[in-house]
């Protein structure tokens, strides 16, 4: 019998892009539910009863909640293209990283704009500079090498919507001048063929942050 997939999301979430862009990895067919963040759907309270957050994934009536977990679990359960490397000690290593994106990257750079203060940019740019310093050293297209891995995964926010993000605010600081190697790896990953359509259109999450910064579009 066929696995039956479904995933509960947003569009403009990047937490819910995490998992499209691992069900596009291993060519899962899925079903996407859209949830209304401030309308929450009985489903969505049952299945992430602890954060009420999607996404949340349902595999055979399974729920799984929280993307990296999801990412990792798809990586588990499928065959195709690897999202984690099979060698014990490399796993821990890109687990490592994926969890410095998404404790320290993500929600310093998630801020910047609703709190522009110089103070604020500075620490999204220092952590920005330590994944600037990694890809530099692993002189590599992506985290994962030549193919994305789950640290290209869980930086996918970098990759497409902290430069929309940079628009609404007014503020540019993600330049090539200072970040040339994590620019160049933004625009190979935005373009690659798992991740391009699982993107927001750019002018929908445009006016949503602009509406987000109370902007009149
Ligand atoms: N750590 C979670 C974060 C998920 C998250 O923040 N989801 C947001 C959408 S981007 C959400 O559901 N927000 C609704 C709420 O906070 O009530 C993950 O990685 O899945």
């Amino acid at each position: 019998m066929a696995d039956e997939v479904k995933l509960y999301g947003v569009k403009e979430s990047q937490f819910v892009c995490i998992v499209k862009i691992a069900l596009n990895m291993k060519e899962i067919k899925y079903q996407i539910i859209e949830e209304d963040p401030s309308n929450k759907s009985p489903d969505l309270l049952k299945y992430n009863p602890v954060h009420k957050k999607v996404p949340v994934l349902l595999h055979n009536g399974n729920p799984i909640a929280e993307s990296l977990v999801i990412v990792e679990y798809i990586d588990d359960v499928w065959k195709g293209a690897p999202i984690l490397p099979q060698d014990f000690y490399e796993r821990a290593v890109v687990r490592f990283w994926a969890k410095f994106v998404d404790d320290k990257c993500i929600p310093a750079l998630r801020v910047v704009g609703s709190n522009s203060d110089e103070k604020v940019v500075a620490k999204a740019c220092e952590q920005l500079q330590v994944l600037e310093n990694e890809l530099k050293l692993k002189g590599t297209k992506f985290f994962g090498g030549n193919n994305i891995n789950l640290i290209d995964i869980a930086a996918v926010f970098i990759a497409y919507w902290l430069r929309i993000r940079e628009e609404a605010a007014g503020i540019k600081f993600f330049t090539e001048d200072k970040f040339p190697k994590l620019t160049k790896w933004a625009d190979d990953f935005v373009n690659c063929q798992v991740a391009k359509n699982t993107f927001p259109p750019r002018e929908h999450m445009l006016s949503f942050y602009n509406k987000m910064f109370g902007k009149v579009n």
